[in-house]
């Protein structure tokens, strides 16, 4: 549910800072990861990218090639309040979007099309966010 996806969005976005550097991410192209749900907010830029998979590496999400790791991101989405019923759905739409741009090499912008579509998948689910409700979520993390 949207309700559990602003937790997780606010967990993972804790990070941001941390990956910042080494990803190339100015708060330029983005100020605070809850913005990435924004319909304002859109997902071009490879940096992001490279932000999500040192994001995703802090918590073992990842494997080595920057595909999802499902049995750590099934645990991770699980360990949120109510997480088991958003746990397999987003496992399943992040893999099929992987599944769309597995011909793209460079790591970065693969996961960068990916999140993009990603975010739209969860919002024709049903499952996305708004801003403000991970922005009521932002201070238990
Ligand atoms: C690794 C996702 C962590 C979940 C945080 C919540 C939303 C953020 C979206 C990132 C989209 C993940 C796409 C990863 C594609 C991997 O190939």
């Amino acid at each position: 549910t949207a309700e559990v996806m602003s937790h997780v969005s606010a967990h993972f976005g804790k990070t941001l800072e941390e990956c910042r550097e080494e990803s190339g991410l100015t708060a330029e192209i983005m100020e605070e990861f809850k913005h990435f749900w924004s319909d304002d907010f859109d997902i071009v830029h490879r940096e992001l990218g490279c932000a999500i998979i040192c994001m995703s590496n802090k918590f073992s999400l990842m494997k080595d090639d920057s595909r999802i790791h499902h049995v750590n991101m099934h645990d991770y989405v699980k360990s949120f309040p109510n997480g088991e019923v958003l746990a397999a759905k987003m496992v399943e739409l992040i893999h099929n979007c992987e599944k769309k741009y597995d011909d793209i090499e460079d790591d970065c912008t693969r996961v960068m099309k990916s999140a993009a579509c990603f975010k739209q998948d969860a919002k024709k689910e049903g499952i996305a966010p708004e801003v403000a409700m991970i922005e009521a979520v932002v201070e238990k993390y």
